[in-house]
């Protein structure tokens, strides 16, 4: 940690603590019934906002699954918008994906991941430098999906980067019944791809990781897989009940192992900010995550007939009927 600028790490930190702070905001909000559902980033705020740190958001493009709230915070999503998703207020959010260069939540286990390699072999055939980065869990990585796509990418040197979140359960089901012989990092070898495992709780380790992995990837040296070593200590869901397949002694454990209380030891030790800075950054953090979930559980409703609005560009005499029906029932 030392040895990267303590203007990065401190970044780093604020954006962790934030996080933090938003994470536990949004919990709250779905006990309140604002948010049907969330799932919590908890545990893993080093990995995602070191490796998204780690890119260029003018140029290049991210595609995440359910879980990667950090990660927009940290790559500069505008974030009531983003935080709508859970909501359920508008498909992907009220922001603007294209613009953000953050794709819209993705509930589809391993889903992002061909995504992001069809959208880095179209940014090497414009002759762009840009390179997408794909996240995706321990349990995605057992999934056809992730292997084609890594297969893909490894022929066509595609400027991706794979970045696996290992928190170690795919909702109840253990790491060792989705990866035989325990490592992700290890299956980039047969795919012809560089496979690096890193400490997902160290967010300097994480950076330099992926900034590694971005410089290569741009450079036209193909994809490298990275596998983030963390653990998810909240439950797979706020609709889930881990007490019914995991030992609480474990998550214990992983919780002293704390990425965010890490790094502040780490940003102490190293001389890069004193006690004071660190309570000026987590008084505003706190600010901040207070003002995402008020401008969120504040944000309208849409309108519901535009459940109609965007199925076909041009509108058919099938759906102009069901949206006079549906109008009718409203209003009765
Ligand atoms: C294709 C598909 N299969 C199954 C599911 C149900 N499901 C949702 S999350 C999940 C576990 C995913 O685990 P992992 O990839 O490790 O990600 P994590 O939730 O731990 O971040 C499953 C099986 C789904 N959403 N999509
Ligand atoms: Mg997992």
């Amino acid at each position: 940690m030392d040895h990267l600028p303590a203007d990065l790490t401190r970044a780093l930190y604020r954006h962790m603590r934030t996080a933090r702070d938003l994470d536990t905001e949004a919990i709250a909000l779905q006990r309140q019934g604002v948010f049907p559902a969330y799932v919590s980033v908890r545990g893993q705020e080093a990995a995602q906002v070191a490796s998204a740190t780690a890119l260029d958001s003018t140029r290049d493009f991210v595609f995440p699954t359910y879980r990667e709230m950090a990660s927009a915070l940290a790559y500069g999503v505008e974030m009531v918008g983003y935080m709508a998703s859970h909501r359920a207020l508008w498909h992907g959010g009220l922001y603007d994906v294209m613009a953000s260069r953050f794709g819209a939540v993705n509930a589809v286990v391993g889903g992002p991941v061909p995504h992001a390699v069809g959208w880095a072999v179209g940014e090497r055939l414009r002759g762009d430098d840009g390179v997408a980065l794909a996240y995706f869990g321990d349990g995605a990585s057992s999934e056809g999906d992730v292997h084609e796509s890594m297969n893909f990418a490894g022929v066509f040197r595609a400027p991706v980067v794979f970045f696996c979140q290992n928190n170690q359960w795919a909702l109840s089901v253990p790491n060792d019944r989705q990866v035989a012989g325990g490592s992700v990092a290890a299956r980039a070898d047969g795919y012809g791809l560089p496979g690096v495992l890193v400490d997902g709780n160290d967010a300097g380790a994480v950076y330099e990781a992926t900034a590694e992995a971005v410089a290569r990837a741009r450079r036209g040296d193909g994809p490298t897989v990275i596998e983030a070593l963390t653990y998810r200590v909240e439950p797979h869901s706020t609709s889930d009940d881990p007490s019914r397949y995991r030992d609480g002694a474990e998550t214990a454990r992983w919780r002293e192992r704390d990425p965010v209380e890490l790094l502040r030891r780490a940003l102490l030790a190293a001389g890069h900010a004193a006690e004071e800075d660190l309570a000026e950054d987590d008084a505003r953090a706190r600010e901040q995550a207070a003002r995402i979930r008020d401008g969120v559980a504040a944000a309208p409703e849409p309108d519901g007939s535009d459940l109609f609005t965007h199925v076909f560009r041009e509108t058919t005499e099938e759906l102009s009927r069901q949206r006079r029906t549906w109008k009718e029932e409203v209003e009765l």
